[in-house]
């Protein structure tokens, strides 16, 4: 049943109050898209979004994404409103000061509520898709009874006109994902005025050639707001639907330009508002009748959750269903048993073969895995374990053939993780992180457990040339905090870093693997998972030590030689595997002095060896330590004439050791 008219109007105005009151107070922020959707937003949450205030991370609640984050304070509002503990009005009134849960985009682990980390612009509709994903997968593995609700999103003219838009609505039609529905803030404006500025693209027509349903509506009118609610719910297709608005409506002289978009009104105009809107009510005061109607919007999401407990009570899958969304891996997971394999008998693989190795006994191990690539499936061996395909017509699948799109498919794994219950892994060239930085960044900021298996990891790719050989990027995104970068030197590393990667809740790991084969370094057992430190010795040196190798990946192996090399001329050398700075940056002072003793380097001499930039290795090697690498594009040819000709061998190195140590 929803409330007359006038009490709705006044719901509305209470969001247009609270976002021009809180912006004028932080003398900064986004009034116009909170004003001009207050209306859709009124009838989106009072009316149709299934969700309890009171228990916000309730598993089968609708997902509502603010992919306009910009306009967060829409979503604080709403939250407020309709009855979370948090934000309360206090924070409101902090509204993007230090401390405060209402920060300038909105952030997921500042609030419950907030599902994603929006402002990227596009990013938040393309992680909807991902929650939308899940969604299906889950309803798939527990039923309806479990597992069955939509998934909502407020974008804005920017989002849709992102590039990143073309492959996430691609994505969500061909998979048919019908519980998705897209509510445009259709209102013509943007930063540097109108839309016609820009762009006369024909948007409708473009998601309807994706296959998506697409409805509009006069997002001022809450009549027509429901007819189009109901006839994008009542379609199989996910929907877009276009609401027609006015930015910043309620400002009676600035509302409709993009004056309002992303500045405080200023007092007078706030007053003039005001008066047109009826609200008498003081800042930060919400008058007694506007929040109990607020309040009674939670009633049914209440009832809702509650039969849903019910339902979970006498479930025989309770306990895994629960574990699934609590995000612990089982028990019994474990990869010791294939890892004591390997030792016994030693592989010369590739890493991304090595990876496909791990993964068929993780995927056969769990169930909550869903792997991908973005149209390289056979060169990122991603599908094994015997898993099947996640189509429209079977969501029960845990492979998904994103295309070629790694952008979006990077965000929608950032949206299937933080969904929960499904651990998300996908594959592309590790040069075309560069395609889907933005949404590695997002993974890493929002604490996502994304698993990215980024092959081809040097010019160790060979023949396909500069374009495809990676240089900056493995130390590029090691620059990215709170991201795990792993290169494993063999087999064994490969699975350590999986398991790692794997039991990472809060954090994203992107495992840069080789194209070509790798001897296994690894031969001896070890029960302490020598990769968890980040970095190990992996052989000591014999004479007197003089050196330290440091070498991820592919190098290691050469490093290796280096050694053996210096051992022959009477110069101790230790190799250190440093398969993840990240987590050897978080070791303690003694294990950290033990690998790399403060030592002046005319004593011993540190040398870094990786098929990419030195760039940065003096953070390890000192500032006269010596930094093997490639510092410019690389060339096309077969693998093993690259590395003869950056210099990557043993032979090319060790003189260079030479010369320095005679100084
Ligand atoms: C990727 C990205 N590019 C640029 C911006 C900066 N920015 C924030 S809002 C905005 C304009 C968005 O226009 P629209 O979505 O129509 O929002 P409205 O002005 O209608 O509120 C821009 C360019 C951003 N947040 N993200
Ligand atoms: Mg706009």
């Amino acid at each position: 049943m929803s409330l007359e008219t006038s009490r709705m109007v006044q719901m509305a105005n209470a969001i247009r109050a609270l976002s021009m009151d809180a912006v004028q107070a932080a003398n900064s922020g986004h009034p116009g898209m909170p004003m001009g959707m207050a209306d859709v937003a009124t009838v989106l949450w009072g009316e149709y979004l299934k969700h309890d205030p009171k228990t916000p991370d309730w598993a089968d609640r609708d997902r509502f994404v603010l992919s306009a984050g910009h306009g967060s304070m829409l979503i604080y509002a709403l939250l407020h409103l309709s009855g979370y503990d948090a934000p309360t009005i206090e924070d409101i009134r902090n509204f993007r000061q230090l401390g405060s849960p209402c920060a300038g985009h909105p952030e997921n682990f500042l609030l419950a509520g907030v599902e994603c980390t929006t402002g990227p612009l596009g990013q938040g509709l393309a992680m909807a898709v991902g929650m939308a994903i899940a969604e299906r997968k889950l309803n798939a593995d527990f039923g309806d009874d479990l597992v069955d609700h939509r998934t909502w999103v407020i974008a804005g003219d920017g989002c849709l006109m992102e590039g990143i838009n073309h492959e996430a609505i691609g994505l969500a039609g061909h998979l048919k994902l019908g519980r998705m529905n897209v509510l445009w803030d259709d209102n013509n404006i943007t930063i540097d005025g109108s839309t016609d500025l820009s762009t006369s693209e024909n948007i409708k027509a473009r998601y309807e050639a994706t296959g998506w349903h697409v409805v509009s509506c006069n997002g001022h009118d809450f009549d027509d707001i429901r007819r189009a609610l109901d006839e994008a719910g009542a379609d199989e297709r996910p929907s877009l639907i276009a609401c027609s608005t006015v930015i910043g409506k309620g400002a009676p002289n600035k509302q409709g330009t993009s004056a309002t978009h992303g500045a405080p009104l200023g007092d007078d105009e706030i007053a003039a508002a005001r008066e047109q809107l009826g609200w008498d009510a003081e800042p930060f005061e919400i008058p007694e009748q506007v929040l109990a109607d607020w309040r009674g919007t939670a009633e049914n999401g209440q009832n809702a959750y509650r039969s849903w407990l019910d339902r979970l009570s006498n479930d025989g899958r309770r306990a895994d269903f629960e574990r699934r969304m609590a995000g612990d891996l089982p028990e019994s997971f474990s990869l010791e048993e294939y890892m004591g394999k390997l030792i016994a008998e030693p592989q010369k693989v590739a890493t991304r073969k090595a990876s496909e190795m791990a993964l068929a006994q993780i995927n056969g191990q769990l169930t909550e895995t869903m792997g991908g690539s973005a149209d390289l499936t056979g060169s990122n061996n991603t599908k094994a374990g015997g898993i099947g395909p996640f189509t429209a017509d079977d969501y029960s699948g845990r492979y998904i053939y994103y295309g070629i799109r790694e952008f979006g498919m990077a965000a929608a794994m950032n949206g299937m993780a933080l969904h929960g219950g499904v651990i998300p892994y996908g594959g592309t060239f590790l040069v075309f992180t560069d395609y889907c930085r933005g949404a590695i960044r997002l993974s890493a900021l929002q604490e996502a457990r994304v698993i990215y298996v980024m092959t081809h990891d040097s010019i160790g790719l060979g023949e396909d040339g500069p374009t495809h050989q990676p240089i900056e990027h493995v130390q590029s995104l090691r620059m990215i905090p709170n991201l795990l970068v792993m290169r494993p030197a063999d087999a064994v590393e490969t699975a350590e870093c999986w398991d790692m990667a794997l039991r990472e809740k809060d954090r994203p790991t992107v495992l840069a693997l080789s194209r070509q084969n790798l001897p296994q370094v690894r031969n001896t057992p070890d029960e302490t998972g020598l990769c968890s430190k980040g970095a190990y010795r992996l052989k000591q040196a014999s004479a007197e030590r003089r050196v330290i190798l440091i070498a991820t990946g592919s190098e290691v192996h050469v490093a290796l030689e280096c050694a053996e090399q210096l051992e022959q001329q009477g110069i101790g050398a230790d190799v250190v595997s440093m398969v993840c700075t990240e987590l050897f940056d978080e070791q303690d002072e003694s294990y950290k002095a033990d690998l790399l003793p403060n030592v002046d380097p005319g004593k011993i001499l540190r040398v870094s060896i990786e098929a990419g930039t030195t760039f940065g290795w003096e953070r390890y090697t000192m500032a006269n330590g010596l930094n093997i690498g490639i510092d410019r594009f690389g060339a096309s040819a077969p693998a093993p004439d690259l590395f003869e000709k950056f210099g990557l061998t043993a032979d090319a190195i060790v003189p260079q050791i030479m010369n320095k140590l005679n100084g």
